[in-house]
């Protein structure tokens, strides 16, 4: 491939509900552009973008498959993105070095939750965006309706570009209103469709349409809009510039009728894209700090300047290896270059460059601002990270990473396998940094979390497939932690062992007090007289924290409580630390006991965004779950439940609350504080504790 410049470049994601056709488009835009022969099929597991093993199996996207093909001069790179809600992550980092959101809808079933949700991203963010209305052939395909729930739920500056003329099964032309020609495609094996004059039967149609488009275009700008009351209309010349201008503004969103099996509309689409899309140049400068000042500096793309990268996504498959792709934001990059993370200040040397199609490279000598690429995986260099030059170190504004909605312990079958389990699922998190893995030491478990249920399996999967490593995935432990409410004012152990030699005696009084929730451990040394020697308070406090730590009830932490040593004795000869911080353990113990302990539980803030008509399920579901419902407000279509729920009884809630609404509704949620269980369930957690202790 040839050297492109920022202006002859396009970046393009396809967002979209799963299954809505975005690797098909995907797919025959690369047969139309002659990077492939033969047009591969999701049925058949032969697309160039769903080429890993898991994607085959179950015929969906699940990694982001960066593709490009060269059409009129220009560089067009696609990001086929999956649109199975898990894997949300990587639908944001895509969209985040893309100049252009493309969103793929189904003609007859319309938005769906998938699209609604990605689209949030885009509109967050002021993307500039597009539409295709997919699977016009279907014989239920409404066109006319999906463009109006369109503009009702998406965007209300969308408007058609390409119009089908006959929808349903036999779906073969449609009219590019830009063009003003009529375009058919009878045979999806053709590289191009056949261009005509507009049939007299759509041709009023198609005129009211066309000036829908130029009133759009004309509203973008007030110079447009005099000019166009003036004279009625815009010359060809303000159409083009003013369609460009209003596109990367985010003021127009044009819209596509399309077949892909068919493969009907896709040039008319293509070149559209390389007329009328943005180019990397020509959007807002990127922004970047430069090393650990807070202020920050606009990254302009421009190939003259130093360069700078934005590693997106990192791709780790058996056959094809690790590549971490990434952005170019500035400079030109060629081969053998070195640059600096700046994050750990390590530098990289850029060994190869590639361009991708799937999991097939082409290796570049140059790769200039604006283009997307990859290199052989580099050591120290992770998704997120930007690499730039040693003359002007710079961290790019990176994506967000959702937080995790869904949360699963790793219970490995055989012992000896942690180094394998931590390799495998460092990979993981590297690949989709969505999903996370911990080790929760107070927990004593290995715990991932991330968007869904399957993005966790694949986890686990992959520890199979690859590390042959079998673990289960388990419902993790909860944090409880244990309290006082009571007090006792006095606690009193002694510990005295006499077995030939030195003995052993340390003797101790306490009192114990609950204080405010979040006060934590208060120790208070009351002793007077030297009845226990200042030598030895540090081993009654320290015996108390060892005791704390562990709990007495449920093996969860102790909190929140005030003790204080009053009085105690000692014996010149045998008291030693040890026996000190055994009498204030036991002590404590006692004490516990008599000052009417509770259990805590974590509880948790959640925020749940439904629409209207699955409230009353929702909020009863909540309701079962021991939550209380904080408020409520609407947004849009949608309703926003703020409640706060116990941890416990949350496990696989996301997976529970799409079912509860046809995949419509989300949460998201956030630890809030501790509170005390009721009877019924500290009698079960004391007894599963128990049983876990008899096990051991
Ligand atoms: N009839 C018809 N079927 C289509 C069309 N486009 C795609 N399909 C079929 O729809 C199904 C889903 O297509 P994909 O291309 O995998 O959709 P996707 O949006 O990439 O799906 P995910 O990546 O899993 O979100 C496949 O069975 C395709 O053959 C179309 O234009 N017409
Ligand atoms: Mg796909």
């Amino acid at each position: 491939m040839k050297d492109y410049n920022p202006e002859a470049i396009r970046n393009i994601t396809f967002i979209g509900h799963g299954g809505s056709g975005k690797t098909t488009i995907s797919e025959n835009i690369l047969f139309k552009a002659g990077e492939i022969n033969r047009i591969g099929k999701i049925e058949e597991g032969n697309t160039v973008s769903d080429f890993n093993k898991n994607e085959i199996e179950r015929q969906i996207s699940i990694s982001v498959s960066p593709l490009h093909v060269e059409w009129k001069n220009v560089k067009i790179n696609i990001l086929d993105t999956p649109g199975y809600s898990d894997f949300i992550g990587q639908v944001i980092s895509s969209l985040h070095v893309s100049d252009m959101a493309v969103a793929i809808v189904k003609s007859a079933e319309g938005i769906e939750v998938g699209t609604e949700m990605t689209w949030e991203y885009v509109k967050r963010n002021n993307m500039p965006s597009a539409v295709i209305v997919n699977k016009v052939d279907n014989e239920h395909s409404k066109f006319e309706d999906t463009f109006n729930s369109i503009k009702d739920r998406l965007s209300s500056d969308a408007i058609v570009i390409t119009m089908p003329i006959n929808e349903g099964i036999n779906f073969n032309s449609v009219v590019d209103l830009v063009k003003m020609k009529q375009t058919t495609y009878s045979d999806p094996n053709a590289k191009q469709g056949k261009d005509s004059e507009i049939p007299a039967e759509v041709a009023d149609n198609a005129a009211i349409m066309r000036e829908q488009l130029i009133e759009k275009i004309a509203e973008s700008s007030e110079d447009l809009m005099n000019k166009f009351f003036e004279e009625g209309t815009l010359t060809d010349e303000e159409i083009k510039k003013g369609l460009k201008s209003a596109i990367v503004n985010g003021s127009l969103v044009p819209v596509f009728a399309i077949s892909a099996s068919k493969a009907v509309g896709i040039n008319n689409f293509l070149d559209f894209v390389a007329e009328y899309f943005p180019s990397p140049d020509e959007r807002k400068p990127a922004k970047a700090k430069i090393g650990d000042k807070d202020n920050t500096v606009e990254v302009k793309c421009d190939p003259q300047a130093e360069a700078s990268l934005l590693v997106f996504k990192s791709l780790s498959e058996q056959h094809v290896g690790e590549l971490s792709i990434f952005k170019v934001y500035s400079g030109t990059l060629n081969v053998g270059m070195d640059l600096i993370n700046s994050k750990n200040e390590k530098t990289e040397r850029l060994g190869q460059l590639f361009i991708l199609n799937g999991k097939n490279r082409k290796e570049v000598a140059k790769l200039s601002a604006g283009d997307i690429g990859a290199v052989v995986k580099l050591k120290d260099t992770h998704t997120g990270d930007t690499l730039s030059s040693r003359e002007r170190t710079i961290a790019l504004h990176s994506f967000e990473v959702p937080s995790p909605v869904i949360r699963g312990a790793i219970q490995s079958k055989s012992k000896g396998d942690e180094d394998k389990i931590s390799t495998g699922l460092h990979i993981v998190h590297e690949e989709d940094p969505s999903l996370n893995v911990k080790y929760d030491p107070e927990l004593g478990q290995t715990i991932v979390s991330g968007q869904g249920e399957l993005q966790l399996s694949l986890a686990v999967k992959l520890l199979k497939d690859r590390y042959n490593v079998d673990v289960e995935l388990v419902e993790p432990r909860i944090p409880y932690r244990e309290t006082i409410k009571g007090r006792c004012d006095d606690a009193e152990y002694k510990h005295k062992k006499q077995s030939g030699g030195r003995g052993q005696y340390g003797h101790v009084h306490l009192k114990l007090e609950p204080v405010p929730r979040g006060t934590g451990f208060e120790f208070v040394n009351a002793i007077v007289g030297g009845v226990v020697p200042g030598r030895f308070i540090p081993a009654v406090e320290k015996g108390l924290q060892e005791i704390l730590s562990k709990g007495i009830l449920t093996g969860s932490k102790v909190i929140d409580v005030k003790v204080t040593l009053f009085d105690g004795t000692y014996h010149n000869v045998d008291s030693d630390e040890v026996s000190f911080k055994i009498a204030a353990s036991q002590a404590f113990k006692k004490g516990f006991l008599a000052s009417n302990p509770v259990i805590l539980e974590p509880i948790y803030d959640i925020t749940i965004k439904v629409p209207e008509e699955f409230m009353g399920d929702v909020m009863g579901d909540v309701s079962s779950r021991r939550g209380k419902i904080l408020g409520m407000d609407s947004e849009g279509p949608f309703q926003v439940i703020k409640a706060k729920v116990p941890l416990s009884e949350l496990y696989k809630y996301s997976t529970h609350l799409r079912s509860l609404t046809s995949g419509r509704g989300a949460h998201s949620r956030q630890f809030s504080h501790y509170e005390e269980v009721p009877k019924d369930v500290e009698q079960k957690v004391i007894a599963e504790y128990q049983k876990s202790k008899e096990e051991e």
